[in-house]
């Protein structure tokens, strides 16, 4: 049985009702995990009033500001961890930022301040929050981030945030085989493209969803709750052999030539 009972866990990412952290936040909670909540705080707090209505329901018993640009709030996010629940046991990294003009076009006109941005906001964090994490995860743990096919082949207007998901991708990798021997596990979630704010951004993104509709082995496109329910997987004592992991959750697209 998938059970997460007594599990804690801290979900960043969840922008609004269709992010992908929603999903995967409410199938956590399904299972039994208790929940603490990062959200990217903007200057008028709108941000910190709309998530925090969308996840009431799930009783978090942490909410927490986190730009993961801001090493001060990377630092107070796990202090409040640290002082509030005994240890972490679940990670989810869900975030991810390019700047809109670097999603479409020539990849070679990318700025350099366009490239460190996205590979700093999408691939470093993940190695910022799993060092802050790691001392917390007492247990072990599971860590899980977000990736996307255009990490590992060319998909049109994905171009920076391609590079920024190869490095992600790698990361995963050696995090898992310096975290192992703590019992920390370490994998990523290949989503199918899902309509999302972060999605939005990249050019054509429409087409590429119809694309998967016609050509996926289950013809059609997957949902952020299928995400979650990978990710609770992931998660849970089921998974406990796996580690250093890229698993599709795509309706199988990644198969077809
Ligand atoms: O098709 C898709 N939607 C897929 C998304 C397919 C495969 C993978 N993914 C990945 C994304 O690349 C990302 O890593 O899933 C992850 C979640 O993305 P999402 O659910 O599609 O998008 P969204 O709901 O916009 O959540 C991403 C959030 C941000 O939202 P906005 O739209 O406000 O930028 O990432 C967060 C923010 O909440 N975020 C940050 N969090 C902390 N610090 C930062 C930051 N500096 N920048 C963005």
């Amino acid at each position: 049985m998938l059970d997460l009972t007594g599990k804690n866990a801290l979900v960043t990412g969840i922008a609004n009702n269709r992010s992908i952290a929603w999903g995967i936040a409410q199938q956590l909670h399904k299972a039994g995990a208790n929940l603490g909540i990062t959200y990217l705080p903007d200057e008028r707090g709108r941000m910190e009033t709309k998530v925090a209505d969308l996840v009431a329901p799930l009783n978090p018993s942490l909410f927490l500001p986190c730009d993961v640009q801001n090493e001060a709030q990377i630092q107070s996010t796990f202090e409040a961890i640290a002082e509030k629940w005994e240890r972490l046991d679940i990670l989810i990294h869900c975030l991810a930022f390019a700047n809109k003009d670097d999603l479409s076009g020539d990849i070679s006109s990318t700025s350099r301040s366009g490239y460190g941005k996205a590979l700093d906001i999408s691939a470093y964090s993940l190695l910022q929050l799993s060092g802050a994490a790691k001392p917390l995860m007492t247990a072990g743990g599971s860590i899980v981030t977000l990736t996307y096919l255009g990490g590992v082949r060319v998909i049109p207007n994905y171009n920076v945030m391609g590079i920024a998901k190869a490095a992600l991708e790698m990361s995963v990798r050696y995090l898992a085989s310096e975290m192992g021997s703590q019992n920390i596990r370490v994998n990523a979630i290949s989503a199918g493209p899902i309509r999302t704010l972060a999605s939005s951004a990249v050019g054509g993104i429409l087409d590429m969803i119809h694309h998967v509709e016609q050509v996926a082995p289950l013809r059609r496109t997957v949902t952020q709750t299928e995400v979650g329910n990978t990710a609770a997987f992931l998660c849970s004592d089921l998974a406990s052999g796996i580690t250093g992991q890229v698993i599709y959750v795509d309706a199988g697209y990644e198969i077809m030539g």
